[in-house]
């Protein structure tokens, strides 16, 4: 090649990527002119209820997972709503955005884990880029301790059938070819497929936990370990998460400035016998930087 055609070819190179790297700081200054600051009146927990859809489980139905209890977990760390088995979840908004503080924790999930209990919740991130208040933007899911352990799937899927009767067992399929049911049990005597879905099947689309943390060596006695970190429902007292730690599909880091909105989603699928099948709760959401210390 001759220098002439060297030079040109680098022109063309240098262009290209001074194009690509305009491009992206245009990408990041809409992301920047959507961003909510906090101000003095601006509440710490979440304040705004965008979905909730529970998949089966034995409090689906009932007072404790109905949208009333969906709605009583804005503004609080007070409220209670069972999100069913694998899949279910709730969406909620804060009334700012969340920033992402370097080397930080930025917000915390509350659950009612304990010590020996969890029910582990993925948690998902999302921006309003497009600044028009709902989230119909892209879902970044927090990277916790669990990633890429063995038993955890993305892209993961799974169709419940409304059961032959009320207190019939919810039979599911996954996306992996297996099978199984929702477990009824006595202490649950209505049903368990949400009344809220008209069609005879619902399918929930996420990520899979490892069930490996549970213990059922004791009938009486069964643990549901937690994991390190990054899950809700989790660890007694809620769980801390750092908005640095969010992926994108294809598990690269977000570099989200801040975020707008939490899903929390039930992320093990198992039932652990006359304790029910594996239902995160959620009581509430808040972002650090306002809560009292
Ligand atoms: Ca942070
Ligand atoms: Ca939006
Ligand atoms: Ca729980």
């Amino acid at each position: 090649m001759k220098t002439h055609q060297l030079n040109a070819l680098l022109a063309i190179v240098l262009a290209a990527s001074l194009f690509a790297a305009c491009k992206k700081d245009k990408a990041d200054d809409a992301a920047l002119s959507t961003i909510r600051p906090t101000t003095a009146q601006s509440n710490a927990y979440v304040t705004q209820l965008i979905e909730f859809n529970p998949a089966p489980g034995q409090f689906v139905n009932t007072t404790i997972s109905d949208t009333t209890a969906a709605t009583g977990t804005l503004k609080t760390i007070q409220g209670l709503v069972s999100l069913g088995a694998w899949g279910g979840y709730i969406t909620v908004g804060f009334d700012h955005t969340v920033m992402d503080r370097d080397g930080q924790a930025d917000f915390i999930v509350y659950g009612n884990a304990f010590a020996s209990f969890a029910e582990p919740a993925v948690i998902w991130v999302m921006q309003d880029t497009n600044g028009n208040g709902k989230a119909d933007d892209t879902w970044y899911e927090i990277q916790g301790s669990a990633y890429f352990k063995p038993g955890y799937i993305r892209n993961y899927s799974v169709t419940y059938t409304r059961p032959a009767c009320d207190t019939c067992s919810v039979p599911w399929k996954d996306n992996q070819g297996k099978t199984g049911v929702v477990q009824t049990n006595v202490f649950h005597t209505q049903a368990y497929y949400p009344k809220g879905i008209k069609s005879n099947t619902v399918t929930y689309t996420g990520t899979l936990l490892p069930s490996t943390n549970i213990n059922m060596s004791n009938p009486s006695f069964i643990t549901s370990a937690s994991f390190d970190y990054g899950y809700g429902d989790n660890s007694a007292g809620g769980d801390q998460i750092d908005i640095a730690t969010a992926i994108d599909a294809k598990g690269n880091k977000a570099n989200l400035k801040g975020i707008d909105f939490i899903k929390v989603q039930t992320g093990i699928l198992a039932n652990m016998g006359w304790l029910g099948e594996q239902s995160t709760e959620f009581t509430g959401a808040a972002d650090l930087s306002l809560l009292k210390k």
